[in-house]
């Protein structure tokens, strides 16, 4: 697994997680990223247990060039709906599997925002941080045309390398 990293270009992608142990489920995000080519960087942000770290985080994110959040939690998740809450930027929120209830905790925190406060929510784990690495750099290659030729470039890619027979 990779360690925490920051692009070396200005990040405009921020990923954030509410513990050191989402990293597990998120570096597939910031590996996902770094193969697209989208410089970003990866920090812990706790909703509890940091809260004026979130509130100069999420404040401070459009300012410093950031364009699109990914927030992963787990538990009571109130990460990506506070980041939300905090900044106009589009927030992608990645519910990370808990283990007493498997994540569902998660997708329910995460999931349930009241109107007017959007996090684009994605699948428990592994597969909701890879969509949001994705959805991101979607998002991002719409006024990117050199990365939205990379993302199709990807998606082409995972297309020719499903296999026609099962075994
Ligand atoms: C949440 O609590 C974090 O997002 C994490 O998924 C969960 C457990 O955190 P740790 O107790 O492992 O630090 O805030």
């Amino acid at each position: 697994m990779a360690t925490p990293e920051t692009s070396a270009a200005r990040p405009v992608v921020g990923i954030i997680m509410g513990s050191t142990s989402d990293w597990e489920t998120m570096h597939h995000a910031a590996e996902l990223l770094a193969e697209l080519g989208v410089a970003h960087e990866s920090k812990v942000v706790s909703a509890h247990r940091t809260p004026q770290r979130l509130y100069d985080y999420a404040g401070g994110a459009a300012e410093r060039g950031i364009q699109v959040i990914i927030a992963g939690a787990g538990g009571a998740a109130h990460l990506p709906g506070m980041a939300a809450a905090l900044t106009h930027l589009p927030v992608l929120g990645v519910p990370v599997e808990s283990k007493t209830l498997k994540g569902v905790d998660s997708l329910y925190s995460i999931v349930q925002m009241p109107a007017g406060i959007p996090v684009g929510t994605l699948a428990i784990g592994k597969a909701g941080a890879k969509n949001a690495a994705l959805l991101a750099a979607a998002i991002l290659a719409l006024s990117d045309a050199g990365l939205s030729e990379r993302l199709q470039a990807w998606r082409a890619r995972q297309t020719e390398s499903v296999a026609t027979d099962p075994a």
